[in-house]
């Protein structure tokens, strides 16, 4: 004991305080649960009192951890309360933690695991957000990398200091897991192993999508939709937020404004549209509101500890919340969206699932913006019965599982579209998301690129921000300057705050129009790539959306690199606020996929890896038109004149894709001589791909571009004289 803790003991015992000094916990048990991954299990803990909300199923212990097994968290216990400590060392460069804000380089922060509704990222000068992600990947010198996950929902904090990983929870002790690899890849593949992937989304959720709070009536939200049709600005689909229902009921439609939404979503289908609406968990205690009554007969509302139904204010007023940590309830909220659905809606929006509780009229010693720490919820299934404290940080994971499940069985052959604010890691098996309410300024700007590349090394490869910034007005240089780079993140959607401007692409005049045009008319171009990536991401967890340094893990320069990012390993985007970005060495030559793009001083430049190929569709309005009339493949040529690359395909939705109803091409390209001879070296796969005929290609090769067209049957050959 130090002479600082001597004196606080005696102050605290002579106060008549108790205090109990922190006791190191042994092991009780730690093996390997899969390749270079490793299980630690403290002496003492209760699967009840910590149950795993991350994990997606539970780990087998495959042998002893190895003699050399270096990487060991030591568990300490402190008045009811765990933590572990991971000691580190040798330089390390740490990364994760999930949704931060901050740097990306990890090292030397704290953040708060206590899921926040977070206007501008106010709380605690942005260090408590919407959702938790007790995890950190640390990359030696060297390229090889680790990961820790902290097995634990219990409200915590996470400090990432350059020689000690902690996290202190206020909860009983957990699992930790370490995956120990050669590559950062190799870990962000242990963690998808331990904790699952995305599903491959719908193709129509790679589009474009507009949103703001709110359209609100059908006759705006067909205005909009017009617009983008009329202009020629691609999109995918319009988000119905919070004031499409009937006073914040949720699953109920105004009666006046959105009068019709079987209507409404035919006439958006129809132009190619999908419609995604907005749910939250708060249930308007209103005795004639049918979910409110069917709530309260299926017993599913969280209750105080006295027993009486726990009431928040939220939008509606006073609100009921579903216990989602209950199967029975999961299941009822579920056969909620059966009607909902059927009136034709393709995706849902959850938010304020942290969650989010109005008690600003409370003293404010009492606002905690969410449930009382010790209100009860019921668990059940392999869920034990607990506290707020332990399920607040799962509460919005839980609910898109419902949520999910409910979409699914309405529509069982159709790929689920979820979106939520809150998550927990692990979540990304059920629903994207995005990066909340950030606030139109060149801050939060830069902010979104190192915040997106953080949920993507979290385990959620399917992220973004409001582009153009949500709260605060806009103006067409931020929306131009944001719409550059935003256009090319894995989600991709405008959105704006109600009492703000209009932030369409249209909204601010001919000039920023034609720039958001072009940025979105490059996504589209790029969508066979994105939709590769998706795939591939959804097998392994490989970001698609990944920072620089994944170019080469060895090159200590590009470990703080938070402005460019790769779209997958074979794309490079340097967005036009970049100022010098470190960039990986070897070949990368800048493609164009757009006329006009070169003298948009708003468009982010992109660079082709030499050795890869990347396909590329035409300019469509959505992604329902036919991409591949002509393919375009973009080759760029290693030091040998080699290149190679893939191609996913299939039916852009359904489950087809699971009984082989797909086609995994592998495209290579090789100079010969003086030619370049491009052609199909393999298909993965059922599907013949008959929609792919004529492909045109743009080669580089020593600093110089060559073009050539051929067929998906015969090839290219291509004369590089
Ligand atoms: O539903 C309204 C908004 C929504 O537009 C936003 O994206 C969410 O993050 N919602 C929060 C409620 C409160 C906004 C001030």
């Amino acid at each position: 004991m130090n002479l600082k803790s001597i004196l606080l003991t005696l102050f605290f015992s002579s106060a008549g305080i108790t205090t109990s000094t922190a006791q190191e916990i042994a092991l009780s048990k730690s093996s390997l649960v899969g390749n270079g991954i490793a299980e630690f299990i403290p002496k003492g803990f209760d699967k009840n009192k910590t149950p795993s909300l991350i994990l997606s199923s539970e780990p087998k212990s495959s042998g002893k951890l190895p003699a050399d097994w270096s990487l060991i968290p030591q568990f300490s216990f402190n008045n009811n309360k765990a933590s572990a400590v991971l000691n580190l060392k040798g330089e390390i460069s740490l990364y994760g933690g999930g949704e931060v804000t901050g740097p990306l380089l990890r090292n030397g922060q704290a953040i708060k695991l206590w899921n926040t509704d977070t206007g501008a990222y106010s709380v605690e000068g942005g260090k408590r957000l919407y959702q938790t992600h007790p995890w950190v990947m640390g990359v030696r010198a060297d390229g090889s990398a680790f990961g820790i996950i902290f097995d634990s929902t219990w409200k915590a904090e996470l400090i990432t200091n350059s020689d000690q990983i902690i996290y202190n929870s206020e909860g009983a002790l957990f699992r930790v897991y370490i995956i120990d690899r050669k590559s950062p890849q190799e870990v962000i593949k242990g963690l998808s192993e331990l904790t699952g992937t995305i599903k491959l989304p719908p193709r129509w959720a790679l589009g474009y999508h507009q949103c703001r709070f709110s359209y609100d009536s059908e006759k705006r939200v067909m205005e909009i939709a017009d617009t983008f049709r009329e202009k020629k600005i691609p999109c995918d689909v319009i988000w119905m937020d919070i004031d499409y229902m009937q006073g914040y009921r949720v699953f109920t439609f105004d009666s006046i404004r959105f009068r019709n939404p079987k209507i409404l979503n035919d006439n958006l289908h129809k132009k190619g549209f999908r419609a995604v609406y907005m749910i939250d968990p708060g249930v308007k205690v209103d005795k004639e509101y049918a979910i409110y009554k069917s709530g309260t007969q299926n017993d599913v509302w969280v209750k105080k500890p006295n027993g009486e139904e726990y009431h928040g204010k939220v939008w509606p007023g006073d609100c009921a919340f579903p216990d989602f940590t209950s199967p029975k309830t999961r299941n009822w909220w579920a056969g909620l969206y059966k009607d909902f659905m059927s009136t034709g809606i393709d995706g849902v929006w959850n938010d304020m699932n942290e969650p989010a509780v109005n008690d600003n009229d409370f003293p404010e010693a009492q606002r905690l913006g969410t449930m009382p720490y010790d209100t009860p919820h019921k668990g059940g299934g392999n869920l034990p019965q607990g506290s707020h404290l332990l399920y607040h940080n799962a509460y919005g994971r839980l609910m898109v599982e419902a949520s999910y499940e409910g979409i699914l069985k309405t529509n069982p052959s159709k790929r689920p579209f979820l979106l939520t604010r809150s998550n927990l890691m692990g979540g990304q098996r059920y629903a994207a998301t995005w990066t909340g309410d950030n606030y139109a300024s060149w801050e939060h700007l830069k902010l979104s690129v190192p915040m997106s590349l953080t949920l993507g090394l979290s385990g959620q490869p399917f992220n973004g921000p409001d582009i153009g910034g949500f709260l605060g007005n806009t103006d067409g240089d931020l929306w131009a300057s944001w719409l550059g780079f935003g256009a090319l993140m894995p989600f991709a959607r405008g959105h704006a705050c109600a009492g703000t401007n209009d932030k369409e692409p249209w909204a601010y005049g001919a000039e920023i129009e034609k720039t958001s045009r072009i940025a979105l008319e490059r996504r589209y171009r790029l969508l066979p790539y994105l939709y590769t990536l998706f795939y591939e991401s959804s097998k392994t967890g490989m970001p698609v959306m990944a920072p620089v340094f994944f170019a080469d893990s060895k090159d200590l320069r590009l470990r703080t690199e938070e402005q460019a990012f790769l779209l997958g390993e074979n794309l490079l985007v340097v967005p036009a606020f970049a100022k010098d970005p470190v960039l990986p060495s070897g070949i990368w030559e800048e493609i164009n996929l757009v006329e006009g793009e070169k003298q948009d001083k708003y468009q982010a430049k992109l660079l082709i890896k030499g050795g890869s190929i990347i396909p590329a569709g035409k300019i469509i309005q959505n992604a329902g038109e036919n991409s591949f009339d002509p393919l375009s493949l973009f080759v760029g040529l290693d030091k040998n004149g080699k290149a190679i690359g893939n191609l996913y395909l299939d039916d852009g939705d359904g489950f087809g894709f699971e009984k082989q109803d797909y086609a995994l091409v592998t495209f290579k390209a090789e100079k010969k001589d003086n030619s370049l001879i491009i052609k199909v070296s393999d298909v993965v796969g059922k599907r013949n791909s008959k929609e792919i005929n004529k492909i045109n290609a743009s080669v580089f090769w020593n600093g110089k571009a060559y073009s050539g067209n051929g067929t998906f049957k015969d090839g290219i050959t291509i004369d590089l004289k």
